[in-house]
């Protein structure tokens, strides 16, 4: 088995580290500095084509979509661990959670980071930071709704949680924290103490 991922710290590559600390895989990192504008050079492209982060290798097959290299990695390599099927009866919320937190959550974080922080100030637009601030409001009232006072979003700690709480880390460093409601933002604090996030946060190129 060779297990190798392009890791750019901060970015959704640190799902896949932190997924891979939590199911106990021994991949092979190889830890760059983010630089958006490499992510577009022809030696990177020919690596990931979309020019985005994260890219992986199983050998010479290759997988740039965060959420979906986790869910491989589990069933392919950790016996399902930390992940749910058809048999589980909270296989619908544990892939509406994996789904919510990129293709729910995840455009709209990227709107607040491009139109608050990444984009030069000349190319940002309020009127988008204000739809996306918008739609995340409602996105975290939801999940702030589904939580309880402690634990996790099912029963036990899931790759679900590492999707959801992934986002939840760009929601805070675009300065969006103030807007988690109080069962979030300490369900972010649960996450944040987790030894696979603490491993996986630490990495530096
Ligand atoms: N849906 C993709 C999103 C990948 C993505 O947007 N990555 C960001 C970093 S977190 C990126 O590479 N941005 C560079 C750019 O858009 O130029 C995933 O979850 O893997």
């Amino acid at each position: 088995m060779s297990l190798k991922l392009i890791h750019f710290p901060m970015t959704r590559s640190l799902r896949v580290v932190w997924a891979g600390y939590e199911l106990g895989l021994d991949l092979d990192i190889e830890t760059r500095p983010f630089d958006r504008a490499k992510l577009k050079q022809p030696d990177y492209l020919k690596l990931n084509p979309v020019g985005k982060t994260p890219v992986f290798f199983d050998g010479d097959k290759r997988m740039i979509e965060s959420v979906a290299i986790i869910e491989y990695l589990a069933n392919k390599y950790a016996d399902g661990k930390l992940s749910r099927n058809a048999s589980h009866t909270d296989y619908g919320d544990y892939l509406q959670w994996m789904e919510f937190g990129e293709a729910g959550m995840g455009g709209y974080v990227g709107q607040l980071l491009g139109h608050s922080m990444l984009l030069p100030e000349e190319q940002r637009i309020e009127a988008m930071r204000i739809w996306a601030e918008t739609e995340m409001k409602t996105c975290l009232g939801f999940l702030e709704s589904s939580l309880g006072d402690d634990g996790y979003l099912l029963d036990e700690f899931s790759l679900a949680d590492i999707s959801i709480g992934y986002i939840l880390f760009l929601v805070k460093i675009s300065r969006n924290g103030g807007l988690m409601g109080e069962k979030t933002a300490a369900y972010f604090a649960r996450l944040s103490e987790r030894d696979g996030w603490k491993r996986a946060s630490a990495l530096k190129p």
